[in-house]
């Protein structure tokens, strides 16, 4: 197996938790490669039927796996999606789980649009602390860290801890 010199890391939870702010300042500041799994999956149309329920296209995961296996296989990437049970355990070195308190989020998933059963199901998502529970089944529970994510001092914290950590990684494994 190929030893990484660079460690690739999660971030995860309900989606207006802050993930993809962190992921990109975090990027800026490590060096390492910020991928959006919605994203890819949009410019590769990784898509595999639409759910309308929720009128979104439903993820390929097979196909977003093999996508990007190889890149993870080199390290140095910052992964945010809200779900993590599809991604190889193998992928990981460290997942973080944002959390975010439920009227906070609330104010932000409806000023990006969300209404009615969308709205009310990704909060309650947060409130049952979904995503963190699917990481726990998916990760080694050393692995797995929850981050508060209300306040613009939080991001900063977070940002400062997660450098921190990627610079001992390196540092261990170089
Ligand atoms: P996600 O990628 O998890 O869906 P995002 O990064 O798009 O979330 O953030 C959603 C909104 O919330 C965006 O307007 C930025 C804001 N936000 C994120 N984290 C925050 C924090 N810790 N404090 C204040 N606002 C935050």
């Amino acid at each position: 197996m190929k030893t990484k010199k660079q460690p690739n890391i999660l971030l995860t939870g309900t989606p207006g938790v802050g993930k993809t702010t962190l992921g990109k300042e975090l990027a800026q500041r490590t060096g390492l490669t910020y991928v959006n799994i919605g994203d890819l999956a949009q410019e590769g149309q990784l898509f595999d039927g639409y759910d309308e329920e929720y009128q979104c296209p439903i993820l390929d995961e097979d196909r977003v796996v093999d996508e990007l296996d190889e890149k993870m296989s080199e390290g140095g990437v910052i992964v945010d999606y809200h779900g993590c049970d599809l991604f190889p355990e193998r992928w990981f070195d460290i997942v973080f789980v944002l959390r975010t308190d439920n009227t906070q989020l609330y104010t932000r998933l409806e000023a990006r649009g969300y209404t009615g059963k969308k709205l009310q199901d990704n909060v309650q998502c947060e409130i049952f602390q979904t995503i963190y529970e699917e990481a726990m089944e998916a990760y080694s529970k050393e692995i797995v860290h929850q981050l508060p994510s209300n306040t613009p001092e939080d991001m900063e914290h977070n940002l400062d801890q997660i450098v921190q950590w990627t610079e001992q990684w390196m540092k261990d494994h170089n």
